[in-house]
């Protein structure tokens, strides 16, 4: 599986530092929707879905979490640690957001508004999906 981190470029000067993004210059999608999370409760799993169609970038901007990413053939945990790295999650890609810090803020850009239609949140079905192409 091939993970996509983006280290942002920090516009750094003596006051401290600054990230812009810009879509299709730094995020390689329209940005359609912004979405954040904070005040998480410790020890709790959020996502446990995948995207039909939805990309998005994962940017925890304050704290730190873990994300797992599943693509139905293999797994990967990706630490974000660091308000200059986001983590690309395609579409078909199971996701699982875990080990916040008391002060994580996981600030998400999304290519799409909010649709709960595009969610496959059944993980048997996501593997099907994905797996369509392997007979046992
Ligand atoms: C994803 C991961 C990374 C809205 O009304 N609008 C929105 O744009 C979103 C994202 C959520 N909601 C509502 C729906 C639920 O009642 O907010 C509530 C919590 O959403 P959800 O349980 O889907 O949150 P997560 O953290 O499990 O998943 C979210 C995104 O939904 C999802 O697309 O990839 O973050």
């Amino acid at each position: 599986m091939q993970v996509i981190k983006y280290m942002f470029q920090p516009h750094g000067d003596e006051r401290g530092q600054l990230i812009a993004l810009e879509e299709f210059n730094d995020i390689p999608f329209r940005i359609k929707r912004i979405y954040y999370m904070y005040d998480t409760v410790e020890g709790v799993r959020r996502g446990l879905h995948a995207h039909k169609s939805l990309e998005q970038i994962l940017v925890c901007i304050n704290g730190s979490c873990k994300v797992l990413l599943d693509n139905g053939k293999e797994k990967k945990v990706i630490p974000l640690e660091k308000p200059y790295e986001g983590l690309y999650i395609a579409n078909d890609m199971w996701r699982e957001m875990f080990d916040f810090s008391n002060d994580a803020v996981l600030l998400v850009l999304a290519s799409e508004v909010y649709d709960e239609s595009d969610y496959i949140r059944n993980y048997d079905e996501f593997f099907k999906m994905v797996n369509k192409d392997i007979t046992i």
